[in-house]
């Protein structure tokens, strides 16, 4: 899947201005011919750095965001949604495997890149930030931050970056049972009983807004849509995502029988976009930087992990001298 090495020789300048304008020219032709860049060629210190960033901020959300449904393993209502719902988090986990390789070929170490999470230097998505109070809001991550992630995928599978596009590939088809499984348990709890419709209905009230946020801040505000756009690592900015999300699921919410907490959503059928109300960019903030609601708590759990895998990942480092011939 992924190619090997790379020339990354750590940054000089990230300046676009410093890099000598024939690469630059010809790198620039490549993307627009519609051609996938690979580690071993020549790129701009910027287009690496920040792919780096996005790639890493993307695994870490895999690897953080199998947590708020992974405490909902044991408790998931039935032998059948237990099972699948521990598929699902394995293959998010998974998915940040895939990730974390394909971040890795642009010359960041995965140990460093884990080190970065656990510090809290690196961002992940907001979303994962929230409690999974009731199983309400275990459905409402399978089905619509699913959803919302997979619009955001498929679009960027069509990138630049090979690497990043091939593990994205990869993850659509995987997030697209995800997204069936998900919508599955949201039509149950509306077909159900007035308990679990209003039990649906006070999830999607309390994450309505983190799902707003979940595409980025509003392009007027946003700092890396403009380069990434450029070099097609984005293929779409942070409000188109937010308007194609909102275009596929509000229907689907609202054929359910549920209501969005949210009077000024509507669609300006002249230009075609949705009209909402501006999400709390001050909240997004508050909780993209380390101050939301569980933050604390998802770092120490993978803090946790961490420390209690240190000896596997010691034993692989030398697998000789550690190998035992088993008794029996
Ligand atoms: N959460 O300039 P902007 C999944 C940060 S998981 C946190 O617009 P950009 C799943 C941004 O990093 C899949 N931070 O940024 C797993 C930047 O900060 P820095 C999640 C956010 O990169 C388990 C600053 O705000 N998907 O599917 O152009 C169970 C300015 O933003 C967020 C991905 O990770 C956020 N939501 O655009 C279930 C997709 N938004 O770095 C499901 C890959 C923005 O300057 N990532 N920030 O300190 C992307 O597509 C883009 O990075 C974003 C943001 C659209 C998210």
């Amino acid at each position: 899947m992924y190619g090997g090495g790379n020339t990354f020789e750590g940054f000089k300048s990230d300046s676009i201005t410093q890099e000598d304008p024939a690469k630059l020219a010809e790198f620039e032709a490549r993307i627009s011919r519609g051609e996938k860049i690979e580690p071993t060629d020549w790129m701009p210190q910027l287009y690496r750095k920040q792919l780096i960033r996005m790639i890493e901020q993307h695994a870490h959300s895999e690897i953080i965001g199998a947590l708020p449904e992974g405490t909902w393993i044991t408790r998931a209502p039935g032998f059948k949604r237990k099972m699948a719902l521990m598929a699902k988090v394995q293959d998010e986990v998974g998915h940040a495997q895939l990730l974390y390789s394909a971040a890795e070929t642009l010359g960041k170490p995965r140990e460093q890149m884990i080190d970065d999470l656990i510090n809290g230097k690196s961002k992940y998505s907001n979303v994962f930030n929230y409690p999974t109070f009731t199983w309400a809001d275990c459905c409402f991550i399978s089905w619509l931050v699913d959803a919302g992630a997979i619009v955001n995928q498929l679009a960027n599978a069509k990138g630049s970056y090979g690497p990043y596009c091939r593990a994205l590939d990869r993850i659509c088809a995987e997030e697209s049972f995800h997204l069936k499984y998900g919508h599955h348990c949201v039509i149950h709890l509306a077909a159900g009983t007035q308990k679990q419709r209003d039990m649906f209905q006070e999830a999607l009230n309390r994450w309505w807004p983190p799902m707003m946020h979940f595409f980025g801040p509003s392009d007027k505000i946003s700092t890396h849509t403009e380069v990434l756009m450029r070099w097609k690592v984005k293929m779409g900015t942070n409000d188109d995502m937010r308007n194609q999300f909102l275009d596929m699921y509000v229907p689907k919410i609202w054929e359910l029988g549920f209501t969005i907490p949210d009077q000024n959503l509507k669609k300006n059928t002249e230009t075609g976009r949705w009209e909402y109300t501006e999400p709390d960019w001050d909240e997004f903030k508050r909780v993209i930087n380390g101050d939301g609601p569980c933050n604390k708590e998802r770092l120490a759990v993978r803090r946790i992990a961490e420390e209690r895998g240190k000896w596997v990942r010691e034993a692989l480092k030398v697998p000789k001298s550690t190998y035992v011939t088993p008794l029996a």
